[in-house]
């Protein structure tokens, strides 16, 4: 599948989207938007079991289009701020893992993307940062929470009051990115690691991340509930299997 903004190409039980943007740095715009949903509407009806999402050229996404959002008006920036927040939204809410391969920079809108995803798998040239604030704007897409989410209240207002950018060192020592790689070794460790998700189970893999996920925005007894909940559910469906092929030393039949 091919459009103006992204390409998805499905292998296996992988679905692979690259923002294809590459002349200007995969910046991203309305359609960039629409494009993906677009993506997320056909993976719905017919799913992958993972998404690994990357991008062309020297960048993951050097964020929201400028130049599209210049022209905009107060109403229509607050409509594109909620169009890219249920966008990203429904990202993070996708049942199965997605695994943001990083592979240059990931800036604003392109590090609100990677923080959208599950896992960061990061060249050891990329670069990410909230850089809105050099631009006289906060970030529109989830920065102001997912960002604190994953690197804390300190490191957060660092970046986003700065505007600076880091590098994948410095976002993994935050809890940013999980990997890092050689820039040619990239889509290969991001494949591998799906592969790796790929032999667990995949209710468990489905309901560990809708655990967390759901934790996130609940109280801790809700959180906890909804663990045994899940957990006990597993007792009627591929747990059984699993611990019976680990008693019986042989691989799980999913
Ligand atoms: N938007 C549009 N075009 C961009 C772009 C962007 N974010 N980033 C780069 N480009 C374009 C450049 O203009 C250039 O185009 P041409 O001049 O060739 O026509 C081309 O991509 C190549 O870029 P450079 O020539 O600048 O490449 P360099 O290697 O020299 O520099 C760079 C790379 C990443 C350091 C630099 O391009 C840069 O600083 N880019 C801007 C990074 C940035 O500020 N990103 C944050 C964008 S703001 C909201 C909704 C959303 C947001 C906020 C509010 N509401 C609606 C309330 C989110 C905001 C953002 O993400």
């Amino acid at each position: 599948m091919q459009s103006d903004t992204l390409h998805f190409e499905r292998q296996d039980e992988k679905g692979i989207i690259t923002l294809n943007r590459p002349d200007v740095l995969n910046a991203l715009n309305n359609q960039f938007f629409t494009d993906l949903t677009g993506i997320l509407d056909a993976l719905e009806k017919d799913p992958v079991r993972i998404i690994i999402i990357t991008g062309s050229g020297k960048a993951f996404a050097a964020g929201a289009d400028i130049a599209e959002m210049a022209g905009m008006t107060r109403v229509q920036a607050r409509e594109f701020s909620r169009h890219g927040q249920s966008v990203f939204q429904r990202l993070e809410d996708w049942e199965y893992p997605v695994i943001a391969a990083v592979n240059g920079y990931a800036l604003g809108g392109g590090c609100e993307l990677c923080m959208a995803c599950d896992i960061r798998i990061a060249s050891a040239v990329a670069k990410f940062g909230q850089p809105e604030a050099k631009l006289g704007l906060i970030p529109g897409f989830g920065a102001t929470q997912r960002l604190v989410q994953h690197v804390g209240f300190g490191n957060a207002l660092y970046m986003l009051t700065s505007g600076r950018n880091i590098s994948a060192e410095e976002a993994q020592r935050m809890g940013l990115v999980q990997e890092i790689t050689e820039p040619d070794q990239l889509m290969e460790r991001a494949h591998k690691f799906a592969g790796e998700i790929l032999t667990s189970g995949p209710e468990a893999v489905k309901k560990v991340k809708l655990v967390i996920r759901k934790s996130a925005s609940s109280s801790l007894p809700a959180g906890y509930e909804l663990e045994s909940n899940q957990f006990g559910a597993l007792f009627e469906e591929e747990g059984t299997e699993g611990m019976k092929a680990f008693l019986e030393k042989r691989k799980p039949a999913w």
